[in-house]
């Protein structure tokens, strides 16, 4: 390498890049000797614009800590693979008069180039791309053992559907009641006989479990919203003699009950409806919209009285049965016992319609006036109008009154969750065909497992709605029972069926008996280390939590989580903006790497902020890493390779020591501070051990790997530096006592900045020169030419008692142990 003028970054690139493709310098191998780690970013959509910077930051995070514990010692497992299914894909092709195959094979290969440009140390010989029939082929078996075993069924049921995507979507996929790709789009809400996987059966795991994880907060908490868990009670009452078990969690206010209120999308609300009601309920319906849990709250309540009454299960009295907007079709029984004295959405409801009203609880504090009730009383408080549980509080009633419900079998105590079963068909064509059959005889037939994979065909006619429904040559086929013609299944599977069981398949991918063998799942998972953006909280990682569940119950595999640790990175921005295709303020890695360098890239986008904050990408920014870089090229090409000093020795390890926690801490910045450090004073002196000098490119390798591959082989060594072991810290090294001083020094810096801020700021003067006063024998603790050097003036030093000392207003004497005095003029 040439000093200072030029680095030749895409010549030192190319080079390295190419001789870890060519030594498959990164593929693991099964040892059962050596420790594994498994590090993965979410699976990647391959989209047909390449990936930029904002990508860039994402994948460089998990490439750091790959590369790090491999150097650890670890057996590493780093894939990567394609997201490649769906309909963005699909719909692409129908605008470019493509093929969506032809149109996904292209951006895959965009996508390996640019990977690879970026240095990413990925175990390239097992990628994966869903749209591969030898993929899918598995995805389609799994099908099947869910089918087989009631976890994957087929019902009619009030779907999500998006008039955008032209499909229904799963509940997860529905924000705010738009659809999660076309956030101005509504949700639609019909009803249609769909495939739905039984994710509830897993509801109260999923919830529990997810406490045990190395994850975000955030992403815990906004999961086990999700998820949703209610402790309650369902309680009978009786309709037209026929039990309808109500869910809810104040079973205490169950002598409040005025009336009840079924959903109006309820699929036996017409079966209560008397007839002199049956139109006027029927024009209700048609008039109004559906109900979505996230806009209950907001809602103009509204219904219309059924003609019905049910029996309280209590007082036996009769209450009337409303139907309702605001009671949600699917959950609980889809019908509420109203106590509106104590539930603000009731309490609108029965003064809308005058229905009575009336208060079961008294507040501990103040008294309601049963009279006149201004609004719910929500809170609890001590029972009143209750017969028998008069006086007892809340809490306490609650169980007594369960209790006595239960002794006469009307009620009991349950647990409700918000969670549903998650909708997996799909009306479209690029995607997994679900493999049934329909015989008119035998009904639904799963196809044989000895026929899978059910391939998608490749000639369809795109046009109007699923191609697959009107392509003869797939649908016809003959029932696997009687032999007689039948129908395919013409629905695909939702894509997040293909995530969520992806990093199983990298353990094992060119298996074609079985999805993978379960030795190498034992050895490979739990995935160690898995990074990704929080838009998947309640999404892809509800979806691939069950599977592993759901799998681990049939016999596939061990393990009950599959991601214990999961990373949620910032967001990279530019001018501002999130940076992104669409806004139009993207970097690609093409430019960069031309320009600076991808090591210069991935030193600043590493160097600005910690990972899981946003970072903005900015020019001035990125040529100071260039100047960095440059210095360590520069040191190194002039430093003498002798004895290192004392000082060096302690920097060095203290480094070695700090670097090692905040890489494993994901606290890459700060890493990088460390080394800046390290190099300052490593400037400052002419000699180095060339073990020192080894331990510095170790450090920096996993940030900047392809120059530091060169400087090592500039050392002489002949194997590649990624491949070597980490660096130890030699704690005999370390001086607490130089740690204390350097302290000390850089705090000392950090003042006289902030003072020459000050004087900035308030006289508008930009001081020249810098004098400071230290104890007498803390005078040698300061280096005039480093302080100079670092606030970029002239400095003069002096110990405090120094008779000759420039000293005009007296600071001096302000001089304490650790704390110099400061004069700036
Ligand atoms: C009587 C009652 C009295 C209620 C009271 C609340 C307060 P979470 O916490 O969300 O589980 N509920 C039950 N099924 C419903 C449905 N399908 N759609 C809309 N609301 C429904 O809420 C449970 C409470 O929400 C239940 O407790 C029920 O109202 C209502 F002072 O029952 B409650
Ligand atoms: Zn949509
Ligand atoms: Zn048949």
């Amino acid at each position: 390498m040439k000093v200072s003028k030029k680095i030749n970054f895409r010549r030192i690139e190319k080079k390295w890049q190419s001789r870890w493709e060519k030594t498959k310098a990164f593929q693991p191998k099964i040892d059962s000797r050596k420790k594994k780690y498994y590090t993965l970013e979410m699976y990647p959509y391959p989209s047909a614009s390449g990936l930029h910077m904002g990508h860039a930051f994402n994948y460089i995070i998990a490439d750091i800590q790959a590369r790090f514990k491999r150097m650890q010692g670890f057996n590493v497992l780093y894939p990567i693979g394609y997201d490649s299914f769906g309909l963005p894909a699909e719909n692409a092709a129908i605008k470019e008069k493509s093929h969506p195959k032809i149109f996904t094979d292209k951006a895959i290969k965009n996508f390996i180039r640019q990977q690879k440009m970026l240095g990413l140390s990925y175990n390239w010989s097992c990628v994966l791309k869903s749209h591969d029939p030898k993929y899918y082929k598995w995805n389609q078996y799994f099908f099947l053992q869910f089918y087989k075993n009631g976890l994957a069924y087929r019902k009619k049921a009030n779907v999500n559907w998006c008039p955008t995507c032209n499909t229904v979507l799963a509940n997860e996929q529905v924000h705010n009641g738009k659809c999660w790709r076309h956030i101005n789009t509504e949700v639609e809400i019909k009803q249609l006989e769909q495939w739905f996987i039984n994710t509830t059966k897993y509801a109260d795991e999923l919830i529990t479990k997810v406490e045990d994880l190395n994850w975000p907060e955030r992403i815990k908490l906004m999961q086990k919203n999700w998820i949703g868990r209610s402790e309650g009670a369902e309680i009978n009452f009786k309709i037209n003699n026929k039990e309808w078990k109500i869910f809810t969690t104040r079973p205490d206010t169950l002598f409040g009950v005025t009336f009840l209120v079924i959903s109006a999308q309820h699929p036996g609300l017409m079966d209560l409806v008397t007839k002199d009601r049956k139109k006027e309920l029927e024009n209700f319906i048609k008039r109004i919209k559906s109900t979505k849990q996230e806009n209950l709250d907001k809602l103009d309540k509204e219904g219309v009285f059924t003609g019905t009454y049910a029996i309280h299960p209590t007082t036996n009295q009769k209450i009337p049965v409303w139907a309702g907007n605001f009671v949600l079709a699917d959950y609980g029984s889809g019908m509420i016992m109203a106590v509106p004295a104590h539930d603000q959405r009731d309490f609108e409801f029965a003064k809308k319609y005058n229905l009575p009203i009336k208060l079961v609880i008294q507040p501990k504090e103040g008294k309601i006036d049963e009279e006149n009730i201004q609004e719910a009383y929500e809170g609890t408080g001590k029972l009143v109008n209750s017969e028998a549980f008069n006086d007892l509080l809340s809490e306490e009633a609650k169980e007594h009154i369960i209790k006595a419900l239960e002794f006469k079998t009307l009620g009991r105590k349950t647990l409700q969750y918000k969670l549903r079963d998650w909708l997996v068909s799909r009306q479209r064509y690029w995607g997994t065909p679900i493999p049934i059959i329909y015989c008119e005889k035998c009904g639904i037939v799963p196809v044989p497992e000895k026929d899978l994979p059910v391939k998608l065909p490749d000639k369809v006619k795109f046009g109007e709605g699923n191609p697959l429904e009107t392509n003869k040559k797939f649908i016809n086929t003959t029932c696997p029972q009687c032999n007689k013609k039948a129908r395919r299944e013409t629905d695909t599977m939702d894509t997040f069926f293909d995530s969520s069981w992806y990093y199983l398949r990298y353990i094992d991918n060119k298996n074609e008996k079985e999805p993978f063998n379960k030795k190498k799942i034992e050895y490979w998972m739990p995935v160690n280390f898995y990074t990704g953006g929080a838009e998947h909280a309640c999404m892809h990682l509800i979806y691939a939590r069950f599977f592993t569940k759901a799998l681990r119950d049939l016999g596939f595999l061990k393990i009950d989580e599959p991601f214990t640790r999961l990373f949620n990175q910032g967001m990279l921005h530019k001018d501002g903006f999130v940076m992104s295709k669409s806004r139009g303020n993207v970097v690609v890695p093409e430019e960069v790497s031309g320009k600076y360098g991808i090591d210069t890239a991935r030193l600043f986008l590493m160097s600005i902020a910690s990972p899981d904050k946003d970072t903005e990408w900015n020019s001035t920014g990125i040529e100071g890493s260039l100047r960095f870089i440059m210095r360590i090229v520069k040191y190194f090409n002039t430093v003498k390779k002798e004895r290192s000093t004392q000082k060096v020795q302690h920097k060095i390890n203290k480094t070695i020591q700090k670097v090692t926690e905040e890489i494993e801490n994901i606290k890459y910045n700060l890493a990088i501070i460390r080394l800046r450090g390290l190099l300052e004073t490593l400037e400052d002196e002419t000699e180095i051990d060339k073990k020192d000098l080894e331990s510095f490119i170790k450090l920096l390798s996993p940030i900047c790997p392809h120059i530091s591959e060169e400087l090592w082989h500039n050392l002489g060594h002949k194997p590649m530096v990624s491949l070597e072991s980490w660096p130890k810290a030699d704690e005999s090294k370390i001086s607490n006592e130089l740690e204390k001083q350097e302290e000390i020094l850089e705090k000392t810096i950090e003042d006289i900045k902030n003072i020459l801020n000050l004087v900035r700021q308030k006289q508008n003067k930009e001081a020249q020169k810098i004098y400071i006063y230290t104890i007498p024998n803390e005078l040698k603790l300061y280096n005039t030419n480093y302080i100079s050097k670092k606030i970029g003036k002239e400095v003069r030093i002096f110990a405090a008692n120094d008779k000759n000392k420039y000293d005009p207003e007296n600071k001096a004497q302000k001089t304490k142990p650790n704390k110099p005095g400061i004069y700036i003029e």
